[in-house]
């Protein structure tokens, strides 16, 4: 099955303004979707990040991987490392620390993922049984709260409405979890002062008292902050994540605070393991195939996590039903991925470059599609009125930052904050 063809299509769709360490997402959110053919006619898919600069290497490297064999993934992974070369940066301020193996997996993962489709289509069996086999049926995912305000500036409030306080936040948990049934709740911190967010970490455990919780503030917070935040929150939170930065930061607040610390900012590349075991910063990792270089390689890196005793969950970044298909085939087929994942997909409100039908939540949890392949299908309708979208939103790279500054100039990122 040799590799002919390659399409590479960046896409926007409406995005809410969601708060986080970083600032605000901006109105429109950016994905590339990749699509490899074969010479016997098999279409894989793949979904990647949008940002211009990881777009022109998904387009580079594209070219380099005409007339491979779509089993060929170790001389692909070669061929995609000699070009993207050095360490790209870390995109949007929240994907955390940079090295060169992970730009090269960044870049990787999405053709990965269309040549497990392209084999599951031709076998006729699931990508999950080409990872290991499913181990569940349906894959938990959680409700991913964040505070928000109640439209973009100048636009008209969103139907999620404004979420700017423990009461928001309740609402919002209550109208998520009616619409998919979710069963954990995580909440995007590192908005507001650390007493504001634990008192909504309180008001969801009164609401919601047998539903485990989760606080990311992505390392908006000093040691002591987190150690305080994690004292005062003991009994409450199922996982402490990214409290502070680096591994030296999450270390000592591990030793100090009674939850486990999960990370998807400070152990994001294998050369993170050694000296995050070595003192114990982390006990849940968060798995991410798109840049952990593709669904195989995510394999090896909960093999990894198996044999440090570490727990897993998923982390997610917007996206559309491509990921969210390969998100569950993997969540399906690794055995010790027991956290609920974390998805975006609610945000996206219905906006798909995928047939419906295929993807639904059932009790919060997405069923694992039992078709060949990923299971998903584009719509080449949607496909080109988002691509369209991405041509006229004005928007190339995602800037929360510069985005949340246009409104609040006093606002600055820095990290830790408090
Ligand atoms: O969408 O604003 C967001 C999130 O903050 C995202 O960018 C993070 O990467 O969800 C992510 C996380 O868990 O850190
Ligand atoms: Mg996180």
């Amino acid at each position: 099955m040799i590799i002919r063809q390659i399409h590479v299509t960046p896409v926007a769709f409406r995005d809410p303004p969601l708060l986080n360490a970083a600032g605000v997402h901006e109105p429109w959110a950016l994905r590339t979707i990749v699509e490899v053919v074969t010479d016997e006619g098999l279409t894989g898919l793949g979904e990647t990040y949008g940002d211009l600069e990881h777009l022109g290497k998904v387009r580079e490297t594209a070219q380099a991987l005409i007339g491979l064999d779509v089993h060929a993934l170790n001389t692909m992974y070669a061929r995609i490392a000699a070009i993207v070369g050095g360490t790209v940066h870390d995109l949007h301020g929240l994907t955390g620390a940079a090295t060169t193996e992970k730009s090269i997996d960044r870049v990787f993962s999405p053709f990965e993922v269309a040549c497990l489709d392209i084999r599951g289509k031709a076998a006729g069996v699931p990508v999950s049984d080409l990872l290991g086999g499913k181990v569940r049926d349906a894959v938990p995912y959680s409700a991913y709260l964040f505070y928000k305000w109640a439209g973009h500036p100048g636009e008209d409030p969103d139907r999620f409405g404004s979420a700017l306080d423990e009461a928001g936040i309740v609402e919002q948990a209550r109208l998520l979890i009616n619409e998919y049934g979710f069963q954990s709740i995580k909440l995007k911190g590192g908005v507001h002062p650390p007493d504001q967010e634990i008192a909504a970490i309180r008001a969801l455990h009164e609401a919601f008292p047998d539903t485990p919780l989760r606080l990311d503030p992505n390392a908006a917070w000093s040691v002591a902050t987190s150690i305080r935040v994690g004292r005062e929150l003991d009994g409450v939170l199922q996982y402490l994540e990214d409290p502070t930065s680096g591994i030296d930061g999450m270390a000592e607040v591990a030793a100090s605070v009674p939850m486990p610390l999960a990370t998807n900012m400070c152990v994001v590349t294998p050369e993170h393991f050694p000296p995050a075991m070595a003192s114990r910063a982390i006990g849940v990792l968060l798995l991410d195939h798109h840049y952990w270089g593709g669904l195989v390689r995510s394999s090896h890196i909960a093999a990894m996590c198996d044999a440090f005793g570490l727990g897993m969950s998923m982390h997610s970044n917007s996206h559309l039903g491509i990921s969210l298909a390969a998100m569950t085939h993997l969540g399906a087929a690794t055995p010790n991925l027991t956290f609920a994942c974390d998805t975006h997909t609610p945000w996206q409100d219905g906006q798909d470059v995928i047939q419906p039908g295929a993807l639904r939540f059932v009790n919060g949890a997405v069923p694992v599609p039992t078709t060949p392949g990923l299971g998903v299908e584009l719509d080449r309708d949607a496909l080109a009125v988002m691509n369209e979208q991405y041509e006229k939103c004005g928007i190339s790279s995602r800037d929360d930052t510069s985005y949340m500054q246009r409104f609040d100039p006093s606002f600055s990122p820095k990290k830790p904050r408090w």
